[in-house]
């Protein structure tokens, strides 16, 4: 899978996606992720890539100029399955559309900045728009570098333990369960006796229960569909 993002912070975007399980699925060729600067299309004497907002009030509008031209650049080499833009006012993530994205074979992905951007390039380019929660960020890129992980470990292949990615919280509307790891002993903290046992069909169930009771206690919304 191909991502292409537009940003005019690439450097914030960078460090999230090169490390650990992300690195790896790009070295091994599961996904090539390619960040462009918004700036660096700009034809602006001073590479201004933001203007006034008609109508008045503060805070700036990115403008359609520098964005349009990456955005039609990029279209002319491939058809992108979506065109997002990470947004507050968007469908906020959740792993059924991390899942559907992940189908995909090129995405493209928009950040916005400061007031974000002109309402027309959304009209003319933008197939969805996303948000990561009900909160502000000062920019889409955190957004991005949080959706493409969530879509990355996805692809078949990324993960090594093909079932790993299948067992995680939400995957099936559970969260997950809790998980430990040696010593046994930690200053009488001991490691529930069931995990030790070596009887899977038991443990299976142990893990059932505990997820089943972890998401009715923090997370019941997700037991209702
Ligand atoms: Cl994607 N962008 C911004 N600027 N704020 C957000 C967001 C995205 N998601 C939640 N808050």
């Amino acid at each position: 899978m191909r991502i292409d993002i537009l940003t005019i912070l690439p450097e914030l975007i960078e460090g999230a996606l090169n490390h650990s399980i992300m690195k790896r699925a790009q070295e091994k060729g599961h996904a090539e992720i390619i960040l462009h600067n918004i700036r660096d299309y700009s034809t602006h004497r001073q590479k201004s890539v933001d203007d006034y907002q008609y109508g008045g009030g503060a805070g700036m509008v990115m403008t359609i100029q520098p964005i349009a031209d990456c955005i039609e650049k990029l279209m002319s080499e491939r058809d992108y399955d979506d065109i997002i833009y990470m947004t507050p006012d968007g469908k906020v993530l959740d792993q059924g559309m991390s899942n559907t994205f992940s189908l995909g074979k090129n995405l493209l992905i928009l950040c916005g900045h400061y007031k974000g951007v002109d309402q027309r390039l959304r009209d003319i380019f933008i197939t969805k728009e996303v948000s990561i929660g009900s909160y502000v960020l000062s920019g889409g890129e955190l957004g991005a570098a949080v959706l493409v992980d969530s879509i990355v470990r996805l692809i078949p292949g990324v993960i090594s333990d093909e079932t790993s990615a299948l067992t995680d919280s939400f995957q099936d509307s559970l969260l997950a369960p809790p998980v430990y790891t040696r010593p046994q002993d930690y200053k009488g903290h001991i490691v529930p006796q069931i995990l030790l046992s070596g009887d899977d069909k038991k443990i299976e169930d142990w893990r059932f229960e505990r997820a089943l009771e972890r998401t009715k206690e923090r997370r019941p919304d997700l037991l209702e569909d």
